[in-house]
């Protein structure tokens, strides 16, 4: 009897190995696909100001030095088993005390834990920088909303819980925020601008933003304060310098230099008697 045609031994093995590489490739893959993993913004947002741009691209830098090291690690990992697993179980050459590659593998790691420290260092630096500007935006935070005054101007926006405020900043400028408390702590998070901040009753915490865009922004008092803390929300609105200057310019008149004088001594009536007359400065890294 005649007995089947074998395949040719060359094409069976190129298979076999086919269906081993593809093997591997699973789990790397299914790997990225659940983690959820976004290249190359590595799941965050480059925002819309200045500082935020400056943290996105640190964040970057950062993933992709883990991944780098982390695909090196996980390879090293696979592949001692994977070249060595057929050479039986004989004790293999030892490497200990190998000088020159136990200095490597401690300089290397020191050296790339400083250029991250210097690179958080730069980043912070840019953060907490608060170069001189003719725009000041003075944010007050009570229970439960936002006040938004423009000190030389009438303008004064409040809102509480349900009526949402709206802080009015001009595009490519820097924008000088004094951030201040009536009661207790809050937290003054932009998303859009990867920015928060505590707002410290007796703390005047002094920070700068420079819009890159203009457009709607949301915020939100991201310390619990309260009852209505999760009403706390405000919108940040910004403008081009005109549009700005047009808007500031609308409450140049008697009543509302009389409702903001109205708000200056409702709020100074607020503040708790806890809270310093006279704020601290802080220069933003609270
Ligand atoms: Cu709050």
């Amino acid at each position: 009897m005649e007995s089947p045609a074998l395949p040719p031994q060359g094409a069976s093995t190129r298979s076999r190995r086919w269906r081993r590489v593809r093997r591997a490739a699973v789990l790397p893959l299914a790997a990225l696909a659940l983690s959820g993993c976004t290249v190359p913004t590595f799941g965050a947002s480059q925002g819309v100001t200045t500082s935020s741009r400056s943290v996105f691209h640190l964040w970057q830098g950062f993933s992709i030095g883990a991944a780098i090291i982390g695909t090196l690690v996980v390879a090293l990992i696979l592949w001692v088993p994977l070249r060595y697993r057929r050479h039986g179980d004989a004790i293999p050459k030892q490497s200990q005390y190998h000088i020159p590659l136990e200095l490597t593998y401690t300089i290397v790691p020191i050296l790339i834990v400083f250029g991250l420290f210097a690179a958080t260092m730069v980043v912070e630096n840019k953060e907490v920088a608060n170069p001189k500007t003719s725009v000041t935006i003075d944010v007050n935070a009570f229970q439960w909303g936002w006040k938004f005054s423009y000190p030389g101007y009438s303008a004064v926006v409040i809102g509480q819980t349900t009526q949402d405020p709206t802080m009015m900043m001009p595009v490519n400028t820097n924008v000088h925020i004094n951030l201040t408390s009536t009661d207790v702590v809050h937290g003054f998070y932009v998303k859009a601008f990867n920015f928060s901040r505590y707002a410290l009753p007796g703390v005047r915490n002094q920070f700068t933003l420079r819009a890159v865009n203009t457009g709607d922004f949301f915020g939100q008092c991201t310390q619990l304060c309260g009852l209505y803390h999760s009403l706390m929300f405000f919108n940040v609105k910004v403008v081009s310098m005109t549009k700005y200057q047009a808007w500031l310019a609308s409450f140049n008149n008697p009543a509302s230099a009389s409702t903001a004088s109205a708000a200056n001594t409702a709020q100074r009536q607020q503040t708790s008697s806890v809270v310093p007359s006279k704020p601290y400065a802080s220069n933003g890294a609270n």
